[in-house]
């Protein structure tokens, strides 16, 4: 998120004084270098901030990568970043100097600081690191040769948590949101030939932040994701949304926005499957946005089955943008969901961007093949991606395996709910993650928040939100994962947030947190609104390969008894059309501190973070060739591949 308000203040061009020399206040230290040290790209006036922006689907465009070593400067007090007041400045370590005879002293040099990989984590690259929450320079020396007549943007995937950009020593611009991407316009900033990337990235946790203090997962710091250098024209297609109009099978509508297009402009979309392509042309209005309706009779809908991508081509003048995309609807029709106008059971697992085998933070492509293949080989047909949005890789790959996506942003907890400016940091990250998303089929639904207190100032801040999607995005569902409250055996859904959700989603954890496993047997459901539900956590934990009897905590078998239970109460729950249980693998947690079991690590995953499959996991994949009689003859088949493996989640006779 960018905010205007908390902009550094420094222009490079600006300080510069009367005899040619810079001068820099920073801290109680005066530094000073020759102008000519510095070929200026800029004047004073020229130098710019800008917002940043999001720019869909980026990973199709033409990119120079900046992924690699960048050298690092650990800076705990935010002595190169804030001012004494902590007010970020450029004054400190973004100009990366060099000590020379006629300088003052300068207490820093990224040249000759270690470095460290991006994308990544700091905290699982250097031990030191490990708990290390504040602030780290990243600095990068690239060469860089720009086309006439075309704009260059710096991407990041993602940095957590605040970040603050320089090329060149110029002020770029400043993001808040450690999951979402952005894009930073530095066009003007460029030199012909070498040039240098600053980054800071800080991972303080703040009060007022999203999230706020308190999380059950790490809070991975740095430059999480892929960087590099994005070119377009000078008008360019910043944004678009098509998708398959509700009640059609072949009807595809939307919008494509042209930046600096003037009304008129004309536009081209091409649908292409194997070489057999629809085309139209539409043009932009003042608004600069091109209206589409496109019918193509022929159109195969994408669905969990036939996970069908067409390559689509979107032509603005000189701009040509290339993407994958499936095509489907998606509704709620009282309490069904409908995928392509048919009754859908998302069958699937709560998933942190948690990377396998290595830990840290995911980001890479083997990392999501891993994290949804697991998924596939439970039966998955639907993943929840917790507890913020995760990498674009994570949401292309479920577009291919046709896997069905919960998205959500890190409205976690106890967020500071009365505080305007905590609902403007929510609204950014909610339209950053639908910006980069909405042209993927698999995500199905957005969700604004998990497990937060009913109050009136919640339910009002989250009903923004909810109206924030549906205008945005109206082609999709929205959810939230509630907190459900209970009187004796009853387990009640009234959270009024209900009332503007789509889908509801609800946690509970019956044999970890609270009773034992075999009370969910006898647990009802008494659920108020007459809309789908998913239950979107529920679960306890195991250490791998530690075995016991059932009532033995921490052993498989406990955790194996718990999903034995939970199955019995899931099956009598008549709405229940989802289940997403908590979770596929064991994932850091500052939280999880009993040694030799935890050891920082939540243990409620099927999968150990080295890859061992926990008993449930077997559980949901236990041979069963008969369907057995009585109330599991309503059980799901989870893996139709292979239909010898079921698990035991009772769909509605309606949709069977
Ligand atoms: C929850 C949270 C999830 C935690 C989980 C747990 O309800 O939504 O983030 O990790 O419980 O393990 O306690």
């Amino acid at each position: 998120m960018f905010r205007n308000s908390r902009l550094p203040s420094f222009r490079l061009g600006n300080a510069r004084n009367q005899t040619g020399r810079i001068v820099c206040i920073f801290g109680f230290a005066l530094c000073m270098l020759t102008a000519t040290s510095r070929k200026q790209a800029l004047s004073a006036d020229e130098a710019t901030v800008q917002p940043s922006t999001v720019l869909a689907a980026v990973d199709h465009r033409h990119t120079v990568s900046l992924d690699g070593a960048w050298h690092v400067i650990v800076d705990p007090y935010g002595n190169g970043l804030y001012d004494s007041n902590g007010k970020a400045q450029s004054a400190g370590f973004a100009r990366n100097l060099a000590q020379t005879d006629s300088t003052g002293p300068i207490e820093y040099n990224f040249a000759k600081s270690p470095t460290l990989q991006v994308p990544g984590d700091w905290n699982t690259q250097r031990e030191s690191l490990m708990l290390y929450e504040g602030p780290l320079w990243y600095e990068k020396d690239f060469e860089y040769h720009k086309a006439p007549g075309k704009r260059v943007f710096l991407h990041i995937g993602a940095a957590n948590y605040r970040s603050y950009l320089w090329i060149n020593g110029y002020a770029i611009c400043e993001h808040e949101g450690g999951f979402t991407g952005f894009d930073c316009e530095i066009t003007q900033a460029l030199r012909d030939g070498n040039n240098f990337a600053v980054i800071a990235v800080d991972s303080t946790r703040l009060a007022d932040g999203v999230p706020t203090l308190k999380t059950d997962w790490w809070n991975y710091g740095g430059l999480t994701r892929e960087v590099s250098l994005v070119e377009v024209p000078d008008r360019y297609i910043d944004e678009f949304d098509l998708h398959l109009k509700r009640g059609t099978r072949d009807e595809i509508e939307g919008w494509v926005h042209v930046v600096g297009a003037p009304a008129g402009s004309e536009i081209k979309v091409t649908l292409d499957k194997d070489g057999q392509t629809t085309s139209l042309t539409a043009k932009t209005e003042a608004d600069r946005k091109a209206q589409i309706h496109l019918v193509d009779a022929k159109l195969q809908l994408w669905s969990p089955e036939h996970p069908v991508l067409y390559r689509v081509i979107l032509a603005a003048g000189e701009d040509r943008l290339e993407d994958e995309m499936g095509f489907r609807t998606v509704e709620a029709r009282g309490t069904q969901i409908l995928l392509n106008g048919q009754p859908i059971f998302l069958k699937g697992i709560s998933v942190h961007a948690e990377a396998p085998y290595r830990t840290g933070r995911a980001f890479s492509e083997q990392d999501a093949e891993t994290l949804l293949g697991w998924v596939h080989e439970l039966g998955g047909n639907y993943v929840r991606l917790a507890h913020y949005p995760h990498s674009e890789r994570m949401t292309r790959l479920a577009d291919r395996m046709g896997i069905l996506v919960w998205s959500e942003i890190p409205v976690y907890w106890a967020c500071h709910f009365e505080d305007p400016v905590v609902l403007g940091k929510a609204q950014s990250q909610l339209s950053e993650m639908i910006r980069r998303d909405r042209d993927k089929a698999s995500v199905i639904l957005w969700s604004v928040a998990n497990e937060t207190p009913a109050t009136p100032a919640r339910t009002a801040f989250l009903t923004t939100l909810v109206h924030d999607v549906h205008n945005l995005d109206s082609s999709r569902l929205v959810t939230a994962a509630l907190l459900v409250r209970a009187e004796g055996n009853t387990k009640i859904v009234d959270d009024p947030l209900g009332d503007a959700l789509d889908v509801l989603g609800t946690n509970e954890y019956i044999g970890w947190y609270e009773h034992t496993a075999a009370d969910a047997d006898h647990t009802q459901w008494d659920i108020r609104y007459q809309k789908p539900l998913i239950m979107s956590e529920f679960g306890g934990g195991a250490k791998a390969d530690l075995h016991g009897d059932v009532s033995t905590r921490w052993t498989e078998e406990f955790q194996a008894n718990i999903y034995e239970h939970q199955f019995v109460m899931l099956n009598q729950i008549p709405q229940l059309r989802g289940l997403s249980p908590w979770i596929l693998m064991d994932f850091r947690s500052p939280r999880r501190l009993l040694p030799e079991i935890q050891d920082f690590y939540n243990r409620k995953g099927l999968i150990s973070e080295d890859g061992h499959k926990k008993k449930p996991s077997s559980f949901c994949r236990r041979p069963t060739r008969k369907i057995p009689s009585g109330t599991l003859s309503n059980c799901v088949l989870l893996q139709p591949r292979f239909p010898e493996v079921l698990c035991c989640a009772r769909l509605q006779p309606e949709i069977l």
